[in-house]
């Protein structure tokens, strides 16, 4: 699952790119740990030789978008965003006469410039298409591709003239498979992250928190971020964090809440497989069953498949330990068709 970040020239997209891969940051392409309380318990419990979180790809590779110029969109960019799973969009809201910018500092015109051109990006592909599928042949024949293709287009034309995400519409599965083809921006998930000042990162302004109530209604996740601060804090010494961020005001890291709402947007849950020697947090698709896990873990514990121990999160911290939960009853026995919960700590027993 990757993870594109988008945004003009000096809107802070490295900064934030560095401050949430801690520390760990190579190149500019990172997988990112997904910060997680319950897998730290679990750690923390457990003790194992070896820690494996959950992660999601971060690219800062792409282009940024060309402020000033008539052109936002080249080329280039589309091509990288098309690819990527989820935009995370990154929007200069800091003052600095330190960081050039293109244009006077104006979150809120910026962030809407960007989400209207993605929206006359996908429009111009759905208006190309459609001219072609006038000439088609099997337009008309019911059940042909280019039939659905017209019909699904005829749909969401009217919704991009209006200025709305394709992501904001219902769709069934096939016309999903169509969308997914053609790569649309609007249809993919997207989290904004509103790049602010030092004094402004523990209470943004009205207006911008105004701004990300509204996205939020639009179903994009928003978050004010100070990427300069949250680049700091990552470089401490984890311990030394909390009180840092306490004199800033800030509870949690800004970009700890990010990658959070990024890994959620993308449609993922966690499972943990809690071994001594390895301890273990998986990304799994919501709505996965048993069997997708255990394949997730690897394709021979999915061949072998017997059946899966399953014990739900609450249960586990409960109860305080794998071995305290399964002597209380708390684990279940599940076949291939159970669906897999947020949280659960997961053992498949395996012909292999
Ligand atoms: N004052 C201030 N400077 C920042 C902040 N975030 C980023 N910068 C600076 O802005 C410049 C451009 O940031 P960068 O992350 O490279 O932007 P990009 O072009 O979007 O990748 C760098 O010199 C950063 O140190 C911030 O929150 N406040
Ligand atoms: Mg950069």
């Amino acid at each position: 699952m990757k993870v594109g970040l988008i945004g003009f020239a000096g809107a802070g997209k490295s900064t934030l790119y560095r401050a949430a891969a801690r520390g760990q940051a190579k190149g500019t392409v990172t997988a990112v740990p997904v910060p997680d309380p319950r897998f730290d318990a679990i750690v923390e419990q457990v003790k194992p030789k070896k820690i494996t979180p959950a992660t999601v790809i971060l690219d800062d590779d792409l282009e940024s978008i060309h402020g000033g110029s008539t052109k936002l969109f080249s080329q280039r960019f589309l091509d990288s965003a098309r690819q990527a799973d989820l935009l995370l969009h990154v929007v200069r809201a800091f003052e600095s006469d330190m960081v050039a910018y293109h244009e006077t500092v104006d979150p809120l015109r910026d962030q809407q410039l960007v989400d209207e051109e993605m929206i006359l990006s996908d429009l111009q592909i759905v208006e190309n298409r459609l001219e072609r599928l006038t000439k088609s042949m099997n337009v008309k024949s019911p059940g042909h591709p280019d039939y659905l293709e017209k019909q699904l287009f005829e749909k969401v034309r009217p919704v991009l003239e209006d200025g709305r995400p394709l992501r904001a519409i219902d769709l069934d599965e096939d016309q999903l498979t169509i969308t997914r083809n053609y790569q649309f921006l609007t249809a993919k998930p997207t989290v904004v992250a509103f790049n602010v000042g030092e004094g402004e990162a523990a209470q943004p302004s009205e207006r911008l928190q105004s701004r990300i109530g509204d996205l939020a209604d639009h179903g994009a996740q928003a978050f004010a971020v100070c990427a300069e601060i949250e680049e700091e804090v990552a470089q401490l010494d984890p311990a030394d964090q909390p009180e840092f961020l306490a004199s800033l005001g800030i509870e949690e890291p800004a970009a700890n809440k990010v990658i959070r709402a990024v890994y959620d947007a993308l449609g993922l849950i966690t499972f943990f497989t809690a071994g001594e020697n390895e301890t273990r947090a998986w990304a799994l698709r919501r709505g996965s069953s048993a069997l997708k896990a255990a394949g997730t873990i690897h394709t021979d514990i999915a061949k072998g498949f017997i059946r899966a121990e399953i014990v739900h999160y609450a249960d586990y911290a409960e109860a305080g330990s794998l071995h305290n939960a399964y002597h209380s009853g708390k684990m279940h026995l599940e076949g291939k068709e159970y669906v897999v919960q947020d949280g659960d700590l997961i053992h498949i027993r395996n012909k292999s």
